[in-house]
């Protein structure tokens, strides 16, 4: 009788866990989600999916919860998500960053070491390990040069799943991915908090409907606009559905790797603004302005990525256009506050 594999995640209830766990799930996986208890009880972005996932309560912090887990599941594969994933805040949260974002991973390692050695891992790395780099666009050779507290805690975990790959003979791989967006991106990140303000300047609403974003602030201030930080910069934006399914590419090859994922196409956030506002026939200009509190002491890139192992090792590429990225969130935050 052909065996489920078994998925351990980590990161379940964010944006990137929500679509792995639909992916394997639809794949015939046995998915389990290690869930950070919290007083609501809330399952984030697998609400709709809480019958079919087995939630393991439990933290990264803690590595003995890591080890029961891991030894009494035995997972095939882990996808470690899980990691305080904001840039901006890791400046006001350099500690638990590190801790969550860093060590966390470590403690994968070290109990995939001793209790499940077999076990495929994946490690969710970031074009954030760039940093300042001059060199465009990003491969796996790129030197590694961390600019802000998230990519050195990044930093730790991508270096430490090298070392414990080699020491140990453990397939470990990451997927060094840039940033990718999608209806379920908190509106902390700057492409969710644009479409929300699309979607409710175009509303017309001043009320407490309007979501919350960085700084528990409403998306658009009493005036109606969206307050951002640095508009020059520069992403390299994908589909997060696209990006899963890197990653479980990832994790079916016979060897471990180390990955870059990306579009290859690159924007400023002023041409993310007027592709949005002019979706909906309005002029960017009119509804956007700066608060010097959203610019970050070191600002990184220009990121953007070079896919090509990846497309040659499993065929993978990008479904899914800058436009149609963000036409797909704007019109989900439209359905959503109407
Ligand atoms: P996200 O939406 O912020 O989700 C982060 C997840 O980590 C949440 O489920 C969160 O749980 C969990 N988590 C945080 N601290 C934890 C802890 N101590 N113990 C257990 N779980 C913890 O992030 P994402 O966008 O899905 O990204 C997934 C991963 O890819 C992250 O590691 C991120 O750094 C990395 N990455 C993301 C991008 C991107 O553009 N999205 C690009 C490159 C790399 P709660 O719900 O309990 O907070
Ligand atoms: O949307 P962001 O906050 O994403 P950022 O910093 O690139 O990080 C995301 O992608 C990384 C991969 O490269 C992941 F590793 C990480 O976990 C996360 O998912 O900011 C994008 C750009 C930055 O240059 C920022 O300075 O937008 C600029 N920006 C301008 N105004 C803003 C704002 N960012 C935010 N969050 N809020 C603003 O008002």
């Amino acid at each position: 009788m052909k065996k489920n594999k078994k998925a351990f995640i980590t990161g379940i209830t964010g944006q990137d866990g929500s679509y792995l766990a639909e992916l394997l799930l639809s794949k015939d996986y046995q998915v389990y989600g290690l869930l950070r208890r919290n007083s609501k009880q809330s399952y984030g972005n697998v609400a709709h999916l809480k019958h079919e996932i087995n939630f393991l309560l439990g933290d990264l912090s803690d590595p003995a919860c890591l080890s029961m887990y891991l030894s009494q599941v035995q997972p095939d594969e882990i996808y470690n998500l899980g990691a305080q994933s904001h840039v901006g805040e890791s400046w006001n949260q350099p500690i638990a960053t590190a801790d969550q974002t860093g060590l966390g991973a470590l403690r994968i390692f070290e109990a995939v070491r001793n209790v499940c050695p077999k076990t495929k891992v994946y490690q969710a790395s970031t074009s954030e390990l760039f940093g300042e780099t001059k060199v465009v666009p990003q491969n796996e050779n790129t030197p590694i040069h961390p600019a802000n507290p998230y990519a050195a805690a990044k930093a730790l975990a991508h270096f430490d799943a090298q070392i414990y790959r080699k020491s140990f003979n453990l397939f470990i791989a990451t997927g060094i991915l840039f940033n990718h967006e999608s209806p379920r991106r908190s509106p902390d990140f700057v492409t969710r908090k644009v479409s929300l303000a699309v979607a409710a300047i175009k509303l017309g609403l001043k009320d407490s409907r309007i979501p919350l974003a960085e700084g528990s602030l409403p998306v658009i201030d009493h005036q109606s606009k969206v307050q951002l930080g640095n508009l020059e910069a520069q992403r390299d934006w994908g589909f997060a559905g696209d990006y899963v399914e890197a990653m479980w590419q990832i994790l079916q090859l016979d060897h471990p790797d180390d990955f870059v994922v990306g579009t290859g196409e690159v924007h400023t956030i002023k041409e993310l603004c007027e592709t949005a506002f002019s979706y909906v026939g309005l002029n960017w200009h009119d509804h956007v302005t700066i608060n010097p509190k959203w610019v970050r002491p070191i600002e990184t890139g220009p990121l953007v990525g070079d896919a090509s192992k990846i497309r040659q090792a499993t065929g993978w590429k990008p479904k899914t256009t800058f436009k149609e990225l963000i036409k797909m969130m704007i019109d989900s935050d439209l359905a959503l506050l109407r």
